[in-house]
């Protein structure tokens, strides 16, 4: 076996459900897709995605000639949530995946250093200045749908993704086609129309912008989030790809203990050190207390409103 298919064997029996390979220039030095994004404030509040080295890959390693990309299959069987309770996204009711992928890529990095001594890397889990999907879809790992998620035949986009970037020279994967054809069904399943042609979102009016990064003390007011109060899956429970693929066998990313079917209110009056029991360990942990909070209560001002008007 040569090295790179070493390397691909290792992750898969590190556990990832699928690896690929891009040539570092395969991009070239710009992304325009991301320049216009940007421009447009399609970015809201999100300073840090106008980040400089997002562009330029050999600025975040000098040097790097090859982006590995792993993909870990997180479908867990969520059950469907009754409308008067809070919504949990799929992705922050298990284990936090920066940890899960993260233990593996280490694991996977200090294996690559053993056989290719000398070879300089860096590794992400989403918080890294690299464009994650892109790279994945460059990879050959799957294609980016119209809802903008990478969408893998096998799992759909019920995959988290991570990077890791080396200064080695591997011998790259086909980039995959595109499968979405006629379909619309994200465009038609999103309830505040953030998904705009050609996979663009418009984060200032998506559901999983608002409860998870927008800093305000105040949501919008006119903003439904349709029960959600951490991420929104809408836009993934709709697509076909996402229906029949396997449900994931890894414990850690099973959902925990109070992730669904939990009034509104009792997000809306948790106190910090609740939060700080009950999220211990786990992705929604990021969004901290007090926005919690702000989400369930909003959700619940606007359903009061919109039943007494
Ligand atoms: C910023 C961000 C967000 C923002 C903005 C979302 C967005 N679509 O841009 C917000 C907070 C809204 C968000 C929400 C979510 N996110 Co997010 N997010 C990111 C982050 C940090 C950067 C994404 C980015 O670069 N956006 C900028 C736009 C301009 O780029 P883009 O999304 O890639 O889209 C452009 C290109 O793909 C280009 N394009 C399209 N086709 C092609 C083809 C080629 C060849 C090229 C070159 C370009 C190209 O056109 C698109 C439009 O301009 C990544 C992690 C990372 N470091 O990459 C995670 C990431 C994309 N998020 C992820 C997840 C899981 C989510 C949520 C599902 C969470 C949830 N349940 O609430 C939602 C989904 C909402 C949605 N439909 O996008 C996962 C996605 C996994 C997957 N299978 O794709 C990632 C990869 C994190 C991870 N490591 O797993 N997210
Ligand atoms: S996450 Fe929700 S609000 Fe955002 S694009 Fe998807 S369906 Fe729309
Ligand atoms: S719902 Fe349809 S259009 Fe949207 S990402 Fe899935 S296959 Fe593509």
């Amino acid at each position: 076996m040569d090295l790179v298919q070493q390397l691909k064997a290792q992750a898969l029996a590190l556990g990832f459900s699928k690896v690929g390979v891009a040539l570092a220039d395969a991009l070239g030095e710009e992304a325009p897709w991301l320049t216009q994004w940007l421009r447009a404030g399609q970015h809201a509040q999100m300073a840090w995605m106008n980040d400089p080295r997002r562009q330029h890959i050999q600025q975040v390693l000098p040097g790097v000639r090859s982006v590995v990309v792993v993909a870990l299959n997180y479908k867990h069987s969520a059950p469907s949530e009754p409308p008067d309770t809070a919504h949990l996204s799929a992705y922050t009711r298990g284990r936090d995946y920066h940890k899960v992928l993260g233990s593996r890529l280490k694991q996977l990095v200090r294996w690559l250093t053993e056989v290719a001594p000398g070879h300089r890397h860096r590794w992400y889990v989403d918080t890294g200045p690299v464009s994650e999907k892109v790279w994945a879809a460059q990879a050959g790992l799957g294609w980016i749908g119209k809802n903008s998620l990478l969408l893998t035949r096998e799992y759909g986009s019920w995959v988290f993704l991570g990077v890791l970037l080396t200064t080695l020279e591997l011998p790259p994967d086909r980039s995959a086609t595109a499968h979405c054809g006629t379909c619309q069904r994200c465009l038609v399943a999103c309830p505040t129309g953030a998904i705009l042609p050609n996979a663009v979102v418009d984060s200032n009016r998506c559901i999983a912008y608002h409860t998870l990064e927008n800093p305000d003390p105040e949501l919008p007011a006119g903003l439904d989030l349709a029960g959600w109060v951490v991420g929104c899956d809408l836009c993934q429970t709709c697509c076909p790809f996402n229906t029949k693929g396997p449900l994931t066998e890894l414990a850690d990313l099973q959902p925990r203990p109070g992730t669904s079917g939990v009034p509104l209110s009792t997000f809306a009056t948790m106190t910090d050190e609740a939060f700080d029991l009950w999220s211990r360990g786990m992705a929604l942990r990021r969004v901290k207390a007090p926005r919690l909070r702000r989400n369930a209560q909003h959700q619940i001002r606007y359903t009061q409103r919109t039943v007494h008007a």
